[in-house]
C-alpha cells in the first residue's frame, strides 16, 4: 500500500538535482518540514499543554505574544541552526536577525519566517500557519541586517504550513507550487496537490471589511462592486470570507481562486498590516508560481525593495484578472479618471445616502 507515494524528500531531490546549491536547499527544506511537524504537534495539544492564552510579553510589532508564538519561534530556530545549512535567520517574533551559534557551521542560505501566523486564532481552535522564505547568502562573512533586505524576486524557495484538520505544507522552489499533506501515522509529508493553479473564474474575495472606512477609494470601489453582485457592474454574485489568518485565507484563494487583500489603509500605518519579508514576499512567490498575481496595488509585490526587516506593505494577491483589475482601479484613481460605483442602495433617492468621497 502507498509504496509509490511521493514524499517531500523524494520530490525535493528530484526538483533540485540540477540547481546550484540544490542539495543544500533540499536539506534545509527538510529541516523546515521537521520544524513544521513539531509545530503541528504542539499546536494540536492546545490547552492540554497550556498553549492557549497570552503572555505578558510583546514582540517587536508591539503585539502581545502567545505561548505558542515563543515556542514555535524556538522550534524553527533549533531545527534549522545546527546543520551548516543557513547563514542566519530572521523571524517576525525577533527584533534582530538570529546569528548562528559559533559551534555550528554556516551555510549559504538565509531563512526568514513567521513561525505562527494568525496566532490570535489559536484560543478559538481556528487554523493557523507558518510562513517561510529562503534567500541566498553567498558571502564568507556572517550576514548583516542589510543582507536580508532582498526583494522577493530573489527568493529561491517559499512556503507555508497550514495547521487545520490536516497539516499541509505548500511549497515552491521556483518550479510551480505544490502541496503536501502530513501523514501523521508515518510522519511523512506526501505530495497531494501537485502543480496548483489558481482558478481564473472566481466569486471569492477575502478582506477585513471592518476597515472599510480606512481604505483608499480603489479598494472601496472594488469591494462595493463585488458586494453589488448581479445588480452591479460585475453582473454576478461574489462571496466574502475572512478567517484573519493569512495562511488560511490565502490557501482558500489558491484552491478556489479570487482575491486576498490587506490593502494600504489610514488606520495605523499607511502601509497596511502585513509584513513584506515574513508574509507578503513568500505568499507572492507561491501565488505567482501557481499562475496568479501579487501586487501592492501599484506594482508587483516581488519587485518591492525592502527598506527594513519588519517593514509592512499593502497586499493584493490571487487570480490574475482580479489583481489586474484592482491595479487598474489604483491607476485610474491616481490619474483622477476613476468612476466609482455607487450602489443603487445609496443613490440620491434611496434611504441610505452615500457621502461624497
Ligand atoms: P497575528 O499573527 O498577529 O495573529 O496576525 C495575523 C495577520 O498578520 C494575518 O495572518 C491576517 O491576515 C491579519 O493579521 C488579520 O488581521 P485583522 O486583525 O485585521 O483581521
Amino acid at each position: 500500500m502507498h509504496t509509490r507515494r511521493t514524499t517531500l524528500s523524494k520530490f525535493l531531490i528530484e526538483q533540485l538535482k540540477n540547481s546550484p546549491d540544490g542539495q543544500a536547499l533540499a536539506a534545509l527544506l527538510v529541516d523546515v518540514s521537521a520544524a513544521i511537524k513539531a509545530i503541528s504537534a504542539a499546536a494540536g495539544k492546545g490547552a492540554l499543554e497550556g498553549n492557549v492564552g497570552s503572555l505578558e510579553t510583546v514582540n517587536v510589532q508591539e503585539e502581545v505574544q502567545k505561548p505558542l508564538d515563543v515556542l514555535t519561534n524556538q522550534i524553527m530556530l533549533h531545527h534549522c541552526d545546527w546543520g551548516g545549512l543557513v547563514a542566519g535567520m530572521a523571524s517576525e517574533e525577533m527584533e534582530k536577525p538570529y546569528d548562528i551559534p559559533n559551534e555550528y557551521a554556516r551555510g549559504c542560505h538565509l531563512l526568514i519566517f513567521d513561525p505562527l501566523d494568525g496566532s490570535s486564532n489559536i484560543d478559538f481552535n481556528v487554523a493557523v500557519g507558518t510562513i517561510f522564505s529562503v534567500l541566498k547568502h553567498n558571502k564568507d562573512t556572517p550576514p548583516t541586517e542589510a543582507d536580508y533586505l532582498q526583494p522577493g524576486n530573489r527568493q529561491v524557495a517559499a512556503g507555508y504550513a497550514i495547521y487545520g484538520p490536516a497539516t499541509l505544507l505548500v511549497l515552491t522552489v521556483g518550479q510551480g507550487t505544490h502541496g503536501f499533506t502530513l501523514d501523521r501515522e508515518v510522519g511523512n509529508f506526501v505530495l497531494t496537490h501537485p502543480n496548483l493553479r489558481i482558478p481564473e473564474e472566481t466569486d471569492q474575495f477575502a478582506i477585513n471589511a471592518s476597515n472599510e472606512r480606512f481604505w483608499e477609494p480603489p479598494i472601496q470601489r472594488y469591494v462595493e462592486e463585488c458586494r453589488a453582485g448581479k445588480t452591479g457592474p460585475r453582473e454576478r454574485d461574489f462571496n466574502m470570507r475572512w478567517i484573519a489568518s493569512m495562511v488560511a485565507d490565502v490557501h482558500r484563494i489558491l484552491l478556489r481562486g479570487g482575491v486576498f487583500t490587506y490593502p494600504r489603509d489610514s488606520k495605523s500605518s499607511k502601509s497596511g498590516r502585513l509584513r513584506l519579508l515574513y508574509e507578503a514576499s513568500p505568499m507572492a512567490m507561491l501565488v505567482e508560481q501557481a499562475g496568479g498575481a501579487a501586487s501592492t496595488g501599484r506594482g508587483r509585490l516581488l519587485d518591492e525593495p525592502p527598506q527594513a526587516l519588519h517593514q509592512r506593505v499593502p497586499v493584493v494577491l490571487g487570480s490574475k484578472s482580479e489583481v489586474e483589475r484592482i491595479e487598474r482601479y489604483h491607476r485610474e484613481f491616481d490619474a483622477g479618471t476613476d468612476k466609482p460605483f455607487v450602489s443603487p442602495l445609496f443613490n440620491e433617492r434611496s434611504l441610505f445616502r452615500k457621502e461624497a468621497r
